[in-house]
C-alpha cells in the first residue's frame, strides 16, 4: 500500500487466509463458526483506525486447510482472487495494440526468471518487432502506465530511469536482504556483525550493503548494486544523511555511509530528556494525527528529512568515551548551528518536535523557530500526502484533501508535557490547562510562529482551508472575512510622492482618460508604463488574499483551470508563492502587461490603488531590541544585501537591521559558507520568495523546487548556494 496507488473502491486489495484449520482444537471445531468470528473481531480491532483499512478484506475470513488440495475453502480463495481481479477499476481498460508485442514480451521474460531489466534491453527488445516498434518516448508511456498498474516498476527519475523492474515482488527480495530479523541472519563471516550494527546504531556503510549481496541468495543483486541503493533511497528506506558542512549535499552515488530508520530498535536510554525538562530551555510543539496510529513508515520518512537538514548529535558515553547518536527508535536529536537543537518523538498519535537552545529558551532565536516549523510541517504534509494519495494524481487536482494533523503546542505542566491547538493562544495570557487545573505562563512559544507581517497570509492552503471550514466562510474570500470578523484595522500606507494610486484616486476618471492625464502631467508615466519586474509583483500579491488574487489573475487573462493547476500544484508552499506564479503566469501571457494595466483591474475590482505604492517603495520597520543570536543572524543578512547593492532582503522578515557595526571589510567580502548556511535555516518557507529577491531566473528556481519538493531547507541551501557562486564571480 505504501508503494502503489490507491483507488477510491479500495484497491489494491490485501486479502487475509486463516491456514492451519486442520489444527484447530476438536473443541472449537463445535462452533467453528463463532470461532471464525472471534478471528474477524481480532483482526478488525486491530486495523480499526489504519488509513489503508478499505483496502483490507477478512470478512468473511476465508480459514483453510493449505495440506488439503480438496478443501473447499481453497477453491473458494481461486473464485475471490479471479473476482476481485476482475472488480480492479483498470480491469479491462483498452491498451493500445502496439503495446502488446512488448507487453508480451516482458511477460515472457518474467516467466523465464528474470526480475530486472536494463532499458536497453527493453528498446533492443522493442526493435525486434520493426512493424509495431514503439518511439523512444512512447516506451517511456508505456512504462509509465504499466507502473501505475503495478505490473512493473519504473521510476522516470535521475538515476533511476536505466532500469526497469519487471517482478515487482522482486523489490521484496532486496529489502529482505536489509531490513531482517536476527532469526534469518546468515551466521557466519561478517554478515551478523554487518546486521547488528545497524541495529545498534542504525547506520551501514555503502560496502557492507554491497557485502551484504554477496550472500549466494542475494547474489543477483550485485549486478545492479547501485541502481538498488539509489532506489532504496528513493523509497526513503534508507537515507543518505547530511554530512558536510557545506550548502550543497553531496552527490548519492558518492555517499557512503547510509541510515536505515527502520532497523533502529534501541529505545533511548540517556538522560537527555529530563536534561532539557529540568533547565527550562526548550520550546515544545506537536503534529497531532487524527488517525490514532502513527504508521512507523511515517515516523521513519520523517526522521529521513531531518537528518537530510541537520546534522545528527553526537553524544559521548562517560564510562568508555565512546561517540554515540542520539538516535533511538522513540527518540531522534539533529543539530541545528550551534546551540539549536531539535529533539523528535514520537509518542501515541503525536510527533512531539522540541526546540532546544544550548543555555536558555529566552535565547531562542524565533525566526530560527518558525522557520523550523515550516520546514518540518512542509516535510510532514509531503510525506502525508504520500500516505493517502487515494486516487491518480491528476483525477485530484481540484479537491483539496483535509489535513490529517494538526498542529499543536506543548508546555510542562503538572507532570508531563501538555498539549493545546495553536490557536488557543491568545497574546499575554496564560493558558488555563483544565486537565490539571493549572495557568501555563506560554507566549513564549508564539517563537513557532513568529514575526509574521499577516500571519493568515502565511499559513499554508491547508490551514487556511481548514480555518476557514471552521469559520464557515467561503475559501476564496476567507482571508478578507476574517479581518473583518477580528476587526483587523486595514495596515495604513504612506504614500510616496510620486504615487500612482494617488494621483488616479483625487481624479476619478476612468483609466483611460487617467492615462492620459498622466502622461501630459508627466506624473507616473514612467511607473505607469512599466512592466512590473518579479520583485514587484512579489511585493503586489503579498497584500492580497488569495481569493482576491484569483480575482486579479482572471481579470488579468488567467483561466480558473490555470489557477487550480498552480493551486494544486503549490498546495504545500505559501499562498504568496501561488499568487507571485499566478500573476506572473499572466505577465507572460500578455503581450503589454504595465502597472497601467494592473491599476485597471484593481480598480475594477474596487481595490485602492495604494497598493502600488506599497509595491514600489521598500519595508521600513522600526528597529527593535534584538538578542546577540538575532543580532548574528541581522548581520549575516547585512553582508548579503552589501553585496546584492541594494536595500536588505530582510524585508522577507520584516526586520531592518543596524549595519554600523559592521567592519567594511565583511560587508565587501564574499559571505562565508558558513554564514550562508547560518541564515539557511532562518528562511522556512519563504525560500522561493528569497530566490526572487536573490535575481535567480524562474527555471533555475523551478529546478530547485522539483529536485528538492518538500524539502523546503534544501532548496534553501541551493539558491544561497547559486546565488553565492553568480555573484562571486563578479
Ligand atoms: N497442518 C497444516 N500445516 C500447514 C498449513 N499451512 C501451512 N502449513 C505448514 O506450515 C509450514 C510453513 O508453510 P509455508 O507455506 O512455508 O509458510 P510461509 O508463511 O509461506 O513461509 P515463508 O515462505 O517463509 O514466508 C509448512 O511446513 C507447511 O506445510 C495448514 O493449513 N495446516
Ligand atoms: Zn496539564
Ligand atoms: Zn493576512
Ligand atoms: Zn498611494
Amino acid at each position: 500500500l505504501t508503494f502503489c496507488k490507491r483507488s477510491k473502491e479500495g484497491f489494491p486489495k490485501i486479502i487475509f487466509v486463516a491456514t492451519h484449520k486442520d489444527m484447530v482444537s476438536l473443541i472449537s471445531k463445535f462452533s467453528f463458526k463463532s470461532y471464525r468470528r472471534k478471528l474477524e473481531d481480532k483482526i478488525q480491532k486491530i486495523f480499526e483506525s489504519h488509513a489503508g483499512l478499505k483496502h483490507l478484506e477478512f470478512k468473511p475470513l476465508l480459514f483453510i486447510n493449505s495440506t488439503n488440495p480438496k478443501d473447499p475453502e481453497i477453491k473458494e480463495l481461486q473464485q475471490r482472487l479471479m473476482k476481485r481481479a476482475t472488480e480492479h477499476p483498470r480491469w479491462g481498460e483498452e491498451m493500445p495494440t502496439a503495446w502488446i508485442p512488448l507487453d508480451l514480451q516482458l511477460t515472457m521474460k518474467v516467466e523465464e526468471g528474470t526480475n530486472i531489466i536494463s532499458l536497453e534491453q527493453i528498446k533492443s527488445l522493442n526493435s525486434k518487432k520493426k512493424s509495431m516498434a514503439l518511439s523512444e518516448k512512447q516506451i517511456v508511456t508505456f512504462l509509465e502506465v504499466q507502473h501505475s498498474l503495478g505490473k512493473l516498476l519504473y521510476f522516470n527519475v535521475e538515476n533511476l530511469r536505466d532500469y526497469v523492474i519487471i517482478s515487482p515482488a522482486y523489490l521484496v527480495e532486496v529489502l529482505r536482504s536489509i531490513v531482517t530479523e536476527k532469526q534469518f541472519w546468515c551466521k557466519s563471516g561478517r554478515f551478523p556483525r554487518i546486521l547488528k550494527i545497524i541495529q545498534e546504531t542504525g547506520f551501514i556503510d555503502r560496502e557492507d550493503i554491497y557485502h551484504l549481496w554477496t550472500q549466494k541468495e542475494f547474489m543477483h543483486i550485485l549486478k545492479y548494486k547501485e541502481y538498488m541503493v539509489d532506489l532504496l533511497v528513493h523509497l526513503d528506506v534508507i537515507i543518505a544523511p547530511r554530512t558536510s558542512f557545506e550548502l550543497s549535499s553531496r552527490p548519492l552515488r558518492d555517499v557512503s555511509r547510509f541510515l536505515v530508520p527502520c532497523m533502529i530498535t534501541r529505545t533511548n536510554d540517556t538522560k537527555y530528556l529530563e536534561k532539557f525538562r529540568n533547565y527550562n530551555n526548550s520550546i515544545v510543539m506537536a503534529y497531532k494525527f487524527i488517525e490514532e496510529i502513527i504508521p512507523p513508515a511515517l515516523s521513519y520518512r520523517f526522521l529521513g528529512s531531518l537528518v537530510t537538514m541537520w546534522h545528527v548529535k553526537q553524544y559521548a558515553f562517560t564510562e568508555n568515551k565512546r561517540e554515540n547518536t542520539l538516535l533511538f527508535s522513540d527518540l531522534y536529536v539533529v543539530e541545528v548551528g550551534n546551540s539549536h537543537e531539535i529533539a523528535v518523538q514520537v509518542k501515541g498519535n503525536r510527533v512531539v518536535v522540541s526546540l532546544v537552545h544550548t543555555v536558555n529558551k529566552k535565547n531562542i532565536i524565533p525566526t530560527l523557530a518558525s522557520s523550523i516549523q515550516e520546514c518540518l510541517t512542509t516535510a510532514m504534509l509531503g510525506i502525508c500526502q504520500f500516505y493517502s494519495t487515494l486516487s491518480d494524481a491528476q483525477n485530484s487536482s481540484s479537491k483539496h484533501q483535509a489535513m490529517p494533523f494538526e498542529i499543536e503546542l506543548g508546555v510542562f505542566c503538572k507532570s508531563d508535557i501538555c498539549f493545546f491547538h495553536h490557536n488557543e493562544i491568545r497574546p499575554n495570557s496564560p493558558w488555563f490547562c483544565s486537565q490539571h487545573r493549572k495557568k501555563n505562563e506560554v507566549g513564549y512559544l508564539q517563537a513557532w510562529f513568529s514575526e509574521k507581517l499577516q500571519p493568515l497570509c502565511k499559513l499554508n492552503t491547508y490551514e487556511q482551508l481548514n480555518l476557514s471550514e471552521k469559520l464557515d466562510i467561503d475559501k476564496h474570500d476567507h482571508l478578507q472575512a476574517l479581518m473583518m470578523k477580528f476587526n483587523a484595522p486595514e495596515p495604513s500606507d504612506k504614500c510616496l510622492s510620486t504615487c500612482i494610486g494617488n494621483s488616479i484616486d483625487k481624479t476619478g476618471f476612468t483609466s483611460l482618460f487617467m492615462r492620459a492625464l498622466a502622461v501630459i502631467r508627466g506624473l507616473g508615466r514612467m511607473a505607469l508604463e512599466r512592466c512590473p519586474s518579479d520583485k514587484h509583483l512579489r511585493r503586489l500579491v503579498a497584500e492580497f488574499s488569495p481569493g482576491k488574487c484569483r480575482e486579479l489573475a482572471i481579470e488579468l487573462g488567467l483561466s480558473v483551470n490555470e489557477w487550480e493547476n498552480f493551486e494544486y500544484q503549490f498546495q504545500f508552499q505559501i499562498p504568496d508563492d501561488l499568487k507571485l506564479v499566478a500573476i506572473r503566469s499572466c505577465r507572460e501571457k500578455s503581450r503589454n502587461f504595465t502597472f497601467h494595466m494592473i491599476v485597471r483591474v484593481l480598480e475594477k475590482l474596487e481595490l485602492s490603488h495604494h497598493l502600488l505604492c506599497k509595491v514600489i517603495k521598500n519595508n521600513n520597520t522600526t528597529k527593535q531590541m534584538y538578542t546577540k543570536d538575532e543580532l548574528q543572524v541581522l548581520t549575516n543578512w547585512e553582508v548579503i544585501s552589501a553585496r546584492t547593492k541594494r536595500p536588505p532582503a530582510v524585508v522577507l522578515r520584516d526586520v531592518k537591521p543596524d549595519v554600523s557595526g559592521i567592519p567594511e571589510d565583511t560587508l565587501n567580502n564574499p559571505p562565508s559558507n558558513k554564514l550562508l548556511l547560518d541564515l539557511s535555516n532562518h528562511i522556512g518557507n519563504s525560500s522561493m520568495q528569497l530566490a526572487i529577491e536573490l535575481d535567480l531566473d524562474s527555471t533555475t528556481i523551478q529546478q530547485i523546487q522539483y529536485k528538492n519538493k518538500t524539502k523546503l531547507l534544501e532548496q534553501t541551501k541551493e539558491i544561497l548556494q547559486i546565488w553565492s557562486y553568480s555573484s562571486s564571480r563578479i
